[in-house]
């Protein structure tokens, strides 16, 4: 397995706990989370559940009242997710109970081991010169996958105009009360603004401690984009989150421009992608570490079921499979992230929901009404 992130992790979980010998290669020397906060969908807690980590998930992260949706600071939407499981993080936290639930499983996970390439035939090459031999590669590392380049599958990106900087902060709950004490600051907040100027703000609490902010610019905003950020800029459009953006103003972070990569094939022969290596998506819907550990355990499942000289096949039909719910999310994530449209608010409805509503873990999902 190459690579130790989100999606790497959750296979290597699911592997293990089906009986594979697991041994996850990370090209970074610490095994850790770079990045702020995370949301995460029914979907993907139905995987993390069946994996046996609710507890310690739930612990350490929250299920905040409503996601509100504000335009110009006026609300336009409160939505509670009735029914709907759904629950806010910071990314080291998530990571370090998957990195746990790896190592509890018996799964080997191995720092500054880089993966430089693969073969069909199921050869893992690594930059030390070794090569080792698996019955399923699966290829985990990411948007600049090299077991994906290695193996000349085809892809194309679709930039978008947009672009969010996220960090990780105090939640300053009682400063923000301060300023506004009729607001709930356990939501999550969508704070949207298009006028003088395009600058979004994505209050996400994490914890009862930490908070997760995600400022959104236009790529072509130097202003907006910039890193370290101009906090007179941000304040003066959002000076009601004034405290939280005075400690993101001294606090590392980069700015990621949204796009979407879509690949011509996410196997071949032994080699098995997921996650940003293969399905890396615009984050409107939350979806894309979701899809990730959803098909992370899914391909465990159909790798699980088939005998290792028909693992190709399997692999195979397993993409014909799952990649339509996957492919999807995409196109609704970047339709969203084209057309700002989740600004309009009370967008958790309908054919959006598809994603977040998907059981993974249901054996009937696949049968035809
Ligand atoms: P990565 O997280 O990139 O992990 C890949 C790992 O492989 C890394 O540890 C890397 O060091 C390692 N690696 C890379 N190359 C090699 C190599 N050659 N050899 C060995 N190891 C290697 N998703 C959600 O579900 N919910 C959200 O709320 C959400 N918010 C987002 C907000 C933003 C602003 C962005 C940009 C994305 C967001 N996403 C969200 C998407 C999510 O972050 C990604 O889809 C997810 O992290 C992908 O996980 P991954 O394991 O596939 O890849
Ligand atoms: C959780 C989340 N939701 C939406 C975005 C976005 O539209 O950029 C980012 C996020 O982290």
């Amino acid at each position: 397995m190459s690579g130790a992130g989100f999606a790497g992790l959750t296979a290597a979980v699911a592997l293990a706990q089906r009986g594979w010998s697991v041994r996850v290669h990370e090209r970074g020397e610490k095994l850790r989370e770079e990045g702020a906060g995370i949301v995460l969908w029914q979907n993907t807690l139905t995987v993390l559940d069946s994996l046996g980590v609710t507890d310690e998930l739930n612990a350490g992260s929250m299920r905040p009242p409503y996601y509100e949706t504000r335009m110009q600071n006026r609300i336009v939407s409160q939505e509670g997710m009735d029914g709907i499981a759904w629950r806010t993080m910071t990314r080291p936290y998530l990571h370090s109970v998957l990195l746990n639930a790896a190592r509890a499983a018996g799964a080997e996970v191995v720092a500054g081991s880089e993966v430089v390439g693969a073969t069909e035939t199921g050869t893992l090459r690594l930059r030390d010169g070794s090569e080792l031999e698996a019955d399923l590669v699966v290829g985990a590392d990411g948007v600049g996958s090299a077991v994906r380049d290695s193996l000349g599958i085809d892809y194309d990106r679709q930039g978008s105009r947009d672009g969010i900087t996220r960090f990780l902060v105090g939640r300053h709950k009682e400063e923000l009360a301060a300023i506004e004490p009729d607001t709930e600051w356990d939501n999550v907040i969508d704070f949207w603004n298009f006028e003088p100027r395009v600058l979004r703000v994505l209050y996400t609490p994490a914890n009862d401690r930490e908070l997760y902010i995600a400022l959104m610019a236009p790529a072509a905003d130097e202003d907006g984009s910039r890193v370290p950020i101009d906090l007179d800029l941000w304040t003066s459009i959002h000076p009601q989150l004034a405290p939280v953006l005075r400690e993101a103003a001294v606090t590392p972070g980069r700015y990621y421009g949204y796009s979407t990569t879509r690949l011509e094939h996410w196997t071949q022969g032994r080699v098995a992608l997921i996650g940003d290596s293969a399905h890396a998506m615009c984050p409107a819907l939350a979806q894309g570490a979701g899809c990730a550990m959803v098909n992370a355990y899914t391909l465990a499942e159909a790798a699980t079921a088939a005998s290792a000289s028909d693992l190709p096949d399997a692999l195979t039909e397993w993409e014909r499979l799952e990649r339509p719910y996957t492919d999807r999310c995409q196109e609704r994530s970047q339709d969203y992230a084209d057309t700002r449209g989740m600004s309009q608010g009370g967008q958790f409805t309908g054919d959006v929901m598809e994603t977040t509503l998907y059981d993974p873990t249901d054996p009937r999902r696949h049968d035809v009404a």
